[in-house]
């Protein structure tokens, strides 16, 4: 079946807002605001997001906001805290069939290359790939190197190595984070090939930097950004996200 990418991208091109670091990092990333998944419906709807990424709790708790919004619904299927010391390993906690009773137009999964548990996401991933293809879901990879495997190795290297894998695993969008300059994120691009790219945002910095790293990333090739703390820790998250909009659709030449 034709994977349906049209409901969470423009002309091409894809904001997404993301927020599963409450299960990823824990509420230290949250203030009496953020902390509310109805805040971030709020922005994800009034900045005009492609759609907003949640676990599968919130997408069932908060249904009722989340579909009065009519922002598309991305749900990220495994997810892990940041409380284990083993290897990295982010294993399933919704599957297809209930992300889709729940709402959702794609799907989301995490894969650490480089952790002695990669074979195991990796196997998870290609069999909710096949069920999402099936039903014409798209899949979004989340791919970060991480764990033993990746000690010593360049970081430039392993986000153009991130970007190929999730071609070569059939990936329709991969999510990765950025390294180097714009020159490692076109090859990055150019690694993943016909699977789109979308950068995550990363830890919060200043604004003006925020909005140069995405002008970074759209003239690089990529299909757009994934981001989290940096629209919703913001001041005012509906005007920056007005501003990175627009560079992620008109101004990044
Ligand atoms: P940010 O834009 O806030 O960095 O979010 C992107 C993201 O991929 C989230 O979806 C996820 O919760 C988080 O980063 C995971 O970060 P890490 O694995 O580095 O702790």
């Amino acid at each position: 079946m034709k994977v349906k990418l049209n409901k969470i991208m423009t002309k091409g091109k894809a904001f997404y807002l993301a927020y599963d670091q409450g299960m990823e990092h824990g509420p230290v990333e949250f203030n009496d605001k953020n902390v509310d998944p109805r805040y971030i419906i709020e922005i994800a709807q009034k900045g005009k997001f492609n759609a907003m990424i949640f676990q599968k709790g919130i997408a069932e708790k908060y249904n009722k906001e989340i579909k009065k919004s009519k922002v598309p619904l991305i749900i990220k299927l495994n997810g892990k805290t940041s409380l284990s010391q083993t290897e990295p390993l982010s294993k399933q906690i919704c599957s297809v069939k209930e992300a889709l009773k729940l709402g959702a137009v794609a799907v989301g999964y995490t894969i650490y290359i480089g952790s002695d548990y990669e074979n195991i996401m990796l196997k998870e991933f290609d069999t909710i790939e096949k069920e999402a293809h099936a039903r014409g879901i798209p899949v979004i990879a989340w791919i970060y190197p991480r764990g033993k495997g990746v000690k010593g190795k360049s970081p430039v290297e392993l986000m153009a190595y991130a970007a190929r894998v999730g071609l070569e695993i059939g990936a329709d969008i991969v999510k990765l984070k950025r390294e180097g300059d714009l020159h490692d994120l076109h090859w990055t691009v150019q690694c993943a090939g016909k699977t789109k790219v979308v950068v995550a945002g990363g830890i919060k910095e200043e604004e003006g930097a925020f909005l140069r790293d995405i002008r970074d990333v759209m003239r690089a090739g990529a299909m757009g950004v994934a981001v989290g703390r940096n629209i919703w820790k913001a001041k005012n998250p509906f005007e920056l996200s007005k501003r990175a909009r627009e560079i992620v659709f008109n101004k990044y030449s």
